[in-house]
């Protein structure tokens, strides 16, 4: 008897979550649905029948659940994970509250599996999945040395919050999520800024690459902007290799890799874009060109959905490494 729950199944990322069970084939006798006490009492469809989405409560990891996967944000995570984890339960935790601790897994299942023997795992943010998806070739043929990011993030990264205030603000409503307009704008700000002048979302692509590349001394820095596009997050990776290679070598890297797809016919106009990479489970990689200021660097263009394999899709892809492990 498997029994599974899933936190915050009412988001935007907990929702899809529910899709990816599907599409995945996980295998749950009971599916439990658990959210914050405002969004209990709703109904979702799962697998063609209807779940009663239930409250979270600090009774509620006492009901000896095998998995949970949760996305309900860093402080429920920082409140419940190890609840869950003292009563015997496995937790991907989509938030950055586990992600960093030395003794926490951080998996995308591509590049590394769980090794810590903790039970709760984390699921990486967003911007650096798909970053460090495209990166893992560079560094198998070439070695890596530096990588400069900038993205350009969609607003579905702040949940319900940001698509609404896109939609609004095209009909003049001011924000209620970001400190400026979003729509017709672009803000070079997400999540909050830091001591160090960056925002957290920076320090977490920085931090994170490092971690589950393996690479502690890499090179890394970023620029982290939201911009008014719905879903999918871009970004631009400015990447100096150990060994230099020639671009179609750096291109070739990509291909041949099923859950990578190279877009790279500028002659065509073909490049990666969020809009076709929405309701993908792939991450696209293009434009890939040198970069003449630097030696051995090239500059990459990668695009994925921030939802899917951003998060609901490798929060269920860890999950299933995990149960196919066990
Ligand atoms: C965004 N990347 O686009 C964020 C959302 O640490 O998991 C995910 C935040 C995180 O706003």
């Amino acid at each position: 008897m498997v029994k599974v729950a899933i936190v915050g199944a009412t988001g935007v990322v907990g929702t899809k979550m529910i899709e990816m069970f599907e599409q995945y084939g996980i295998k749950a006798d009971e599916l439990t649905l658990l959210s914050s006490a405002r969004s209990a009492g709703k109904s979702l469809q799962v697998m063609g029948e209807e779940l009663t989405v239930r409250e979270l409560t600090e009774e509620t990891p006492k009901q000896g659940f095998d998995y949970v996967v949760m996305s309900a944000g860093g402080s429920t995570s920082r409140q419940f994970a190890p609840l869950f984890e003292e009563n015997g339960s496995i937790v991907i935790d989509n938030s950055s509250q586990w992600r960093m601790h030395e003794d926490i897994d951080l998996i995308v299942p591509e590049i590394n599996a769980p090794k810590l023997g903790r039970k709760i795992i984390a699921n990486p943010n967003c911007s650096t999945i798909q970053s460090v998806v495209a990166l893992q070739p560079l560094k198998e043929q070439f070695g890596l040395k530096r990588v400069n990011y900038t993205t350009y993030q969609a607003v579905s990264g702040s949940g319900s919050g940001g698509l609404r205030d896109l939609e609004e603000g095209a009909r003049g409503k001011a924000p209620t999520t970001y400190p400026h307009p979003i729509h017709d704008n672009v803000l070079p700000h997400i999540d909050v800024f830091l001591e160090n002048g960056y925002t957290k979302e920076e320090q977490k692509m920085i931090d994170e690459t490092r971690k589950i590349l393996e690479l502690p001394d890499l090179a890394v820095s970023a620029t982290c902007v939201r911009v008014p596009v719905s879903n999918s997050h871009s970004v631009h990776m400015n990447v100096t290799l150990e060994n230099d290679a020639t671009e179609e070598e750096v291109r070739d890297a990509f291909r041949n890799i099923p859950h990578i797809t190279l877009v790279d016919n500028p002659e065509n106009n073909e490049y990666p874009t969020p809009l076709e990479s929405t309701g993908r489970s792939e991450v696209f990689v293009g434009r890939v060109r040198r970069d003449d200021s630097l030696e051995n660097t090239f500059h990459v263009w990668c695009t994925a959905d921030n939802i899917l394999k951003g998060a609901a899709q490798n929060s269920v892809q860890i999950l299933k490494q995990i149960m196919e492990r066990e």
